[in-house]
């Protein structure tokens, strides 16, 4: 079964969101072309709670940018974004979701991170997308969506080690940061993605 996972396509990603990556609208339409070509499409969404601690806003006297340490994990701080059921948390309205099996919710947990679509920044929880792509015996799996430098990168790395033979189309990412892009498809290729 051809599978598609798509990653964190959501408003506050592209053009006006809060967190805008750039480009990110312009692979709503190429993602919608290459849906038609999998026989499973599924989708992650970041799904943050007003109070997620990976907002500058929660904290005292910090900036977006700023790195803390939170129980151990370096994290990011943000601007508020994808918060749950929101507008900025929905799919954009021009992607079509009809053939989307499935959305795997992450980042839900007020104290603790989620890059990845499989696992929290600490690896402590499952997301369930392992279990699911396992109960329907599916070994490959193909990545899209943002950003190429957070969640995109952790969500395929995670995917190759826990066995999938993945694949991220290029085409089909964008990220936040241009150097950092670049190191996140180096790394990728390294751990065992394959880019195409
Ligand atoms: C993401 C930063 C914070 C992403 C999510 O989807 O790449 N980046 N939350
Ligand atoms: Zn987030």
């Amino acid at each position: 079964m051809k599978t598609l996972v798509i990653v964190d396509l959501q408003n506050d990603f592209i053009n006006g969101g809060s967190l805008e990556v750039p480009g990110g609208e312009s692979i709503v339409d190429l993602i919608n072309d290459v849906i038609k070509n999998y026989d499973l499409v599924l989708a992650t969404k970041d799904w943050h709670p007003k109070d997620h601690m990976s907002f500058a806003s929660n904290h005292k006297n910090k900036n977006i940018g700023d790195i803390i340490n939170i129980n151990g994990l370096d994290q990011v701080l943000w601007p508020d974004h994808c918060i749950k059921n929101t507008f900025g948390s929905d799919f954009p309205k021009s992607l079509n979701i009809s053939n989307v099996k499935k959305v795997i919710y992450k980042g839900s947990e007020k104290h603790i991170d989620s890059y990845s679509g499989f696992f929290d920044n600490g690896k402590i929880k499952s997301t369930g997308l392992s279990e699911y792509l396992r109960k329907k015996n599916i070994k490959k799996i193909d990545y899209v969506g943002l950003a190429t430098d957070y969640c995109l990168k952790y969500t395929a790395i995670d995917s190759v080690s826990e066995g999938f033979k993945t694949r991220v189309l290029v085409d089909c990412i964008r990220g936040i940061d241009k150097k950092s892009c670049e190191l996140a498809l180096n790394e990728m290729k390294s751990k065992g993605v394959e880019l195409i």
